[in-house]
């Protein structure tokens, strides 16, 4: 595993069709244009950026259920689970580039065909953890989890063009970190279940260090399971990352953000991470450049930046 830290495959994972706003297809492509594949080749990796996904596009999608675009997000998820699984099983950490929060019942999926017992830290403002019939609004980036949680499946409705999709995950091998905006349906899930929740009010009282530790404690008692980092940019407070589709005040900060990324990333076992919900179309130019700057600061650090400072492997000190 720890061969695999200093190579990274890219994928962009143009998906917008989980959620209402239009935008988040631009995710991948503002992220890279805020200089992200050079800041990590400027880290020493060797990185393989494999472009976006070209997604199959349903114009006929199914209207009679109450997810929307059931359709248009399975197919995606079955072509973004096959992208991680080879890119993992290329050797390489995966960096999905999101796209709206949809993208990763594609990706938990295909990390898990790779690795079958990886574990998962699920940062962000919402637990996503929405089945079609507690969900409000019917957007699947509200759903993600709920089809991947082998414990949720008894209360899913069928749901049309997900056969490629198995639950992967057992409820105790999830973690929250930063959640500020739960619905009913999803805090009666996380207390049934007893998935581990570090939300804001724990990031107060106990600080991001220990919340951090007990997360990936809770997830991994022994410590060498491959772990996958969800990192929804509506983690961090609003200020830091406005431009995005479902913003809630009160959230981690940059420095807490960059801590999380930089102990998961010191664990060695980090295989997949995902950057979601980064919607260009939202806000002015300068609300995006805060929030792909921000995005890019916690994917460096997700890859091996710290901010106590590092030179690549291969860096020569200038001598006279
Ligand atoms: B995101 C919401 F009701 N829970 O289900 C829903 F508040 O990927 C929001 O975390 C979901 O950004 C947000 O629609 C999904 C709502
Ligand atoms: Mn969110
Ligand atoms: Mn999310
Ligand atoms: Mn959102």
């Amino acid at each position: 595993l720890n061969d695999r830290s200093s190579k990274v495959g890219v994928i962009g994972v143009p998906i917008h069709m989980g959620q209402p706003r239009p935008g988040t297809e631009h995710g991948p492509e503002a992220m890279r244009e805020g200089g992200l594949i050079s800041k990590l080749e400027g880290l020493g990796l060797d990185v393989e950026d494999q472009g976006d996904l070209f997604l199959e596009k349903h114009d006929e999608d199914i209207h009679d259920h109450p997810a929307k675009n059931v359709k248009n997000v399975g197919s995606a998820s079955s072509q973004i689970a096959d992208s991680v699984y080879n890119t993992i099983k290329s050797g390489r950490t995966c960096l999905a580039l999101g796209g709206d929060h949809s993208m990763a019942i594609g990706s938990i999926y295909g990390h898990s065909l790779a690795e079958p017992d990886h574990v998962v830290i699920w940062v962000d403002a919402h637990a996503d953890i929405n089945t079609p019939l507690t969900s409000s609004s019917g957007n699947m980036h509200g759903m993600p989890l709920s089809f991947l949680v082998k414990e949720v499946q008894p209360y899913l409705p069928d749901i049309p063009h997900f056969d490629n999709i198995k639950p992967c995950l057992s409820a105790k091998n999830i973690a929250y970190i930063g959640l500020r905006d739960v619905d009913p349906g999803e805090r009666y899930i996380i207390e049934k279940l007893g998935i581990h929740s570090f939300s804001m009010t724990e990031v107060d009282k106990f600080g991001i260090k220990d919340c951090v530790e007990k997360a990936l404690h809770a997830v991994d008692p022994e410590g060498n399971k491959p772990i996958h980092l969800s990192f929804d940019i509506d983690a961090l407070d609003p200020s830091l990352a406005p431009s995005t589709g479902t913003p809630v005040p009160g959230g981690l900060s940059i420095r807490e953000g960059n801590y999380i990324a930089e102990e998961l990333a010191a664990t060695g076992r980090l295989t997949c991470v995902d950057l979601a919900e980064v919607n260009p179309k939202l806000g002015n130019d300068r609300d995006n450049e805060t929030t792909v700057r921000s995005a890019i600061t916690i994917i460096q650090h997700c890859f091996g930046n710290r901010r106590q400072g590092v030179y690549p492997k291969d860096y020569k000190f200038p001598i006279p």
